[in-house]
């Protein structure tokens, strides 16, 4: 009887295979063992420092208010920082209309990583600040532009040390970083003309309608705003909890895991008109807004808020670590 031998290589390649596999998952339990226990996969280590030292740079060129040279000059930097860190680099340069009919040099600037992905997350923060310290005790200070440390340069810091995460060791989907401008240059009280709708986060309405990407979508979004100051608290935003609910509590529940609890009380905080009301609305991309809110101070927020006082001073390296690991573990662990 003649034997059948057609088999017999196919047979020593599924040996080949059970016995590769065998290896694998004994290697890949052996590390987690070896590594954090927090974790299912290597996430990298936020470092706060670096956060830091992004804010700063920001904060060096002084208010980066639309139609000024440090506006402009801070543009640059960003992009070419976003470029640095091996993005693909789309930038939006557009003239916006102003609650006072004022043109707005605007320019919104998109870092994308993998973007051959179809599986995406969006992070975002504004990158320009508010030509107003409307807010401020001393009424004399109420035309003077802020230097919008937290409020700005703080979400941007934290996400150029993602950016810089991200060059370094790259997760399963891809992400696009953006930096919307002209969010903070909505009506003042003090405006004697007629009062326009939507005067705030015109950059982000620009991007909704135009995005930089043709039919560009994601799974959700993470918007970083006020997210350096001692002591903060994010509670969580009203309209993200509405609108995005299931992203809300993945995030919360992941920073509570990595001990940051105090940061993240899972209680209501109000709802706030910022980018990502923009970002689900023109867009229908669920977006959560981690924004300080403090339901002791008068106007919601922080007592630097729109001040002359929101500064470098405001910011605490702990806080801006607790929420860049927060988002490190988010992505990373994002399939
Ligand atoms: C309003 O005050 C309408 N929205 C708050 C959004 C904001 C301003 N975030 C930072 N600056
Ligand atoms: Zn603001």
């Amino acid at each position: 009887m003649k034997r059948n031998y057609t088999f017999i290589p196919l047979i020593l390649l599924l040996i080949l295979a059970v016995v590769a596999c065998s290896n694998h998952s004994s290697k890949s339990s052996n590390d987690s063992e070896e590594t954090s226990t927090k974790s299912t996969v290597n996430v990298p280590q936020f470092n706060a420092d670096s956060a830091y030292q992004y804010v700063q740079a920001q904060a060096d060129f002084g208010p980066r208010v639309p139609n000024t040279s440090a506006h402009k000059a801070c543009g640059a930097y960003l992009a070419n920082q976003l470029e640095q860190f091996g993005a693909k680099v789309y930038n939006q340069n557009v003239d916006l209309v102003a609650y006072d009919n004022s043109i707005l040099k605007a320019r919104n600037i998109i870092g994308a990583y993998n973007p051959e992905s179809k599986k995406r997350v969006l992070l975002c923060a504004h990158w320009d600040s508010r030509p107003y310290a409307d807010e401020d005790r001393d009424e004399k200070k109420h035309q003077t532009p802020i230097l919008g440390i937290n409020d700005g340069a703080s979400g941007v810091g934290v996400l150029l040390e993602v950016a810089r995460q991200l060059q370094q060791q790259a997760p399963t989907i891809g992400i696009d970083i953006i930096f919307f401008d002209a969010e903070d240059y909505g009506t003042p009280y003090f405006h004697k003309g007629t009062h326009k709708a939507d005067t705030w986060c015109l950059g982000s309405q620009y991007w909704g309608r135009v995005p930089h990407v043709e039919g560009y979508n994601a799974r959700f979004g993470i918007l970083l705003d006020m997210v350096g100051g001692k002591n903060a608290t994010f509670y969580q935003e009203a309209f993200s909890k509405r609108t995005a609910s299931k992203h809300v509590k993945k995030i919360w529940d992941t920073a509570h895991r990595l001990g940051f609890g105090t940061f993240f009380p899972k209680g209501q905080g109000t709802e706030v008109t910022d980018d990502h009301v923009y970002v689900y609305g023109l867009r229908q991309i669920p977006c959560v807004d981690i924004i300080h809110l403090d339901p002791n101070t008068d106007t919601g927020f922080g007592e630097f808020w729109h001040t002359v006082d929101d500064d470098m001073d405001v910011i605490d390296k702990g806080t801006l670590h607790a929420v860049g690991q927060t988002v490190l573990e988010v992505i990373y662990n994002e399939k």
